[in-house]
């Protein structure tokens, strides 16, 4: 007999009682998210076979091109979590503005709000390099039964109540915390079930590995420029490695399985950074310590950044905790 595994569903059942606000509400949210990563994850496994390859000829809210499967992927789950009334409002890195979301009945009880980041890493597509979607869920900060509000999106990291990743990969992963900690599911393709594949998940001791688009060095900050020599310094106790495949989630992921530190310094062209606070590093920070490492914008923790608008960039550190706290030493 093969061994019993947890099922994602099996999973978020048992875990109802974990969650402080546990109301079963949050269990059907997890749920909106698992069905439409499916979703798009079947999408995304055919993308070299379909005519859906290629740019929407639009672009988004920071002016980059959308790509086809962007747009996509950013309806999946749209629909997904505003069909099952669940939440209040959403915020998509593929959208300029947040929507507020009734129940059909026109109320607004509904007690979450939803940022996310569709289909990261989507210049990958076209090269069938990985990429991943990022979730982020926060209590609304707003009355309950009126239209969410810019403020209930603007929160500090630190009051996330879930965050997770899914990782469309060599197999389709779906990890993600509530704050106790971090677990990892893989799709089984043939069944459509995610199980339990990766419990409790801690970034190693030893971390070796740093991640960092090395191209725009001329325009790093000097302390990143110190930190990059530092780590290719020949000595017996620093044997580090350079991995960086360009698509967040995967070399988080990576990060997060193996030890080490991903990088995205400010720039000339993006002097804030390129990633953004809500819908990219909000969430991988929570992820990041809940599996025991650390995020930083190089001087301040970034879920202690105080969001200022939706579309935010800050510069980021993350993964290994001694490895973070190496680079804000050179800062
Ligand atoms: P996107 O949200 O437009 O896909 O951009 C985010 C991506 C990350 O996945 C990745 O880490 C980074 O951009 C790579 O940027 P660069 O090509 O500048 O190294
Ligand atoms: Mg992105």
């Amino acid at each position: 007999m093969p061994p019993r595994m947890t099922t994602l569903g099996e999973f978020i059942i048992e875990k109802q009682k974990d969650f402080k606000y546990s109301t079963g509400e949050f269990s059907r949210l997890i749920n909106s998210i698992r069905l439409a990563a499916k979703t798009v994850n079947h999408e995304v496994n055919k993308a070299g076979l379909v005519d859906i390859l290629g740019q929407t000829g639009t672009s988004n809210s920071s002016g980059e091109e959308q790509q086809k499967l962007d747009a996509y992927a950013n309806d999946v789950f749209k629909t997904a979590l505003t069909n099952r009334e669940i939440i209040c409002g959403l915020a998509s890195e593929e959208e300029e503005d947040f929507v507020s979301i009734a129940n059909k009945n026109g109320d607004n009880r509904n007690k979450y709000v939803v940022m996310i980041d569709p289909l990261d890493g989507s210049s990958n597509i076209d090269v069938n390099v990985s990429i991943g979607t990022i979730f982020s869920i926060y209590r609304r900060v707003t009355p309950e039964g009126t239209p969410a509000q810019l403020e209930d999106f603007l929160q500090k990291g630190t009051e996330q109540v879930a965050a997770g990743y899914i990782l469309y990969g060599t197999s389709t992963i779906l990890v993600y915390t509530t704050g106790h900690g971090v677990n990892g599911f893989t799709l089984n393709p043939a069944l459509g079930t995610f199980y339990l594949s990766h419990p409790s998940i801690r970034i190693p001791e030893k971390g070796s590995i740093y991640s960092i688009n090395e191209g725009n060095y001329a325009h790093f900050p000097q302390a990143i420029k110190n930190y990059i020599k530092y780590c290719q310094e020949i000595a017996q106790d620093r044997p580090y490695t350079s991995r960086y495949i360009g698509s967040l989630v995967s070399d988080i992921h990576r990060n997060m399985l193996k030890g080490g530190v991903y990088l995205y310094p400010s720039t000339h062209s993006h002097p804030s950074g390129k990633l953004r606070l809500l819908y990219e590093c909000n969430p991988m920070a929570f992820i990041t310590e809940q599996a025991g490492g650390k995020a930083s914008t190089g001087t301040q923790r970034v879920l202690d950044v105080e969001p200022t608008e939706l579309h935010q960039r800050v510069p980021f550190y993350c993964g290994h905790t001694a490895m973070v706290e190496k680079i804000e030493s050179f800062f």
